[in-house]
């Protein structure tokens, strides 16, 4: 009886264009939280889907600016784990391996893998909410937060005087269309999708997925806990990433040397 890591090994061995879909669970074990994970600090009284809008952002600027400039400051101080790695050992082996995240933490690039579509944008820079005139993340970095409970006053743009944000998609805002034309091209191209880490619940992001299916590819859930996916998924791996993915390159890679 072969293992799921075999199944799953022998799923991407004959793949002819697999692709991977990321969410924050696969970036749990670098001890980024996930979006359903307790906030802490200031932002327990929150949820952060409602933080995570252009509302929030209008109406509490200091506590939503003062969030991201804390996530990023853990981003920016924590590495890849072992699944990150592995994704970029199988880009190796199997020449491509394109990769569309959810998330906005830059690890897969920081980890070495070359084709990353961000579909929400990235906490590792920054623009004027009106004007998208750039602002430096090395300057964001070195804002002192305004008090012990991480509210910080978003610097004013200098080219037109609006408030600076983090580039990242918030809910209610559409994603960037070069991201979602590329996912959707590998949506509809690729023959198996790794799906990693998501709780498949926010759109359109949650679609790629069912379209990909829809199109006879092959979707291969690694969660450790159950999704509304779950049931629809080919095969169902109820793993951590961090521990599934070094295994499944470990599986991959004998079954290569063996043929
Ligand atoms: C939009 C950036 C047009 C900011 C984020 C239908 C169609 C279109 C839109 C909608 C629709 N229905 C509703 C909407 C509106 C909304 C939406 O989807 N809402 C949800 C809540 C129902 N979508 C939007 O607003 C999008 N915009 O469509 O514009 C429009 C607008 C309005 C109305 C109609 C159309 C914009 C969505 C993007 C929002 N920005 N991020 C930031 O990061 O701060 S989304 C944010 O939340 C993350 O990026 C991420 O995508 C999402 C959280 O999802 P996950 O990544 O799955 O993370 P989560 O914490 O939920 O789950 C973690 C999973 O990991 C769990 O399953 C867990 O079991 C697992 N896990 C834990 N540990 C591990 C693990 N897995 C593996 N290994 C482990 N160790």
């Amino acid at each position: 009886m072969s293992t799921v890591a075999e199944r799953v090994a022998e799923i991407l061995v004959t793949a002819r264009y697999p692709i991977v879909l990321t969410g924050a669970g696969m970036s749990a074990e670098s001890g980024v939280p996930t979006f359903r994970d307790a906030m802490t600090g200031l932002w327990t009284r929150f949820d952060p889907h409602e933080l995570a809008t252009p509302e929030a952002f209008r109406r509490q600027p200091e506590v939503v600016f003062g969030w991201y400039v804390t996530r990023l400051r853990q981003v920016v101080a924590i590495d890849p784990h072992p699944g990150y790695q592995a994704l970029v050992h199988l880009e190796r082996l199997f020449g491509t391996l394109p990769i569309v995240t959810q998330n906005v933490d830059g690890l897969h690039r920081r980890a070495g893998s070359t084709d990353v579509t961000e579909l929400h944008g990235s906490l590792l820079s920054f623009r004027c909410a009106a004007g998208h005139h750039a602002f430096p993340v090395e300057e964001v970095l070195v804002l002192a937060q305004v008090g012990g409970d991480g509210r910080l006053d978003p610097p004013v743009c200098a080219s037109c005087g609006d408030l600076v944000r983090p580039n990242v998609v918030w809910f209610g805002e559409m994603l960037p269309e070069a991201a979602m034309t590329r996912a959707a091209l590998l949506t509809e191209h690729c023959d198996v999708l790794l799906l990693v880490g998501t709780s498949s619940v926010v759109y359109p992001a949650a679609a790629l997925p069912i379209r990909a299916q829809a199109l006879g590819a092959r979707v291969v859930e690694v969660n450790p806990a159950p999704t509304p996916f779950t049931r629809l998924a080919n095969v169902a791996w109820q793993a951590r990433a961090g521990d599934a993915l070094p295994e499944l390159a470990k599986q991959i890679v004998s079954m290569k040397a063996s043929t």
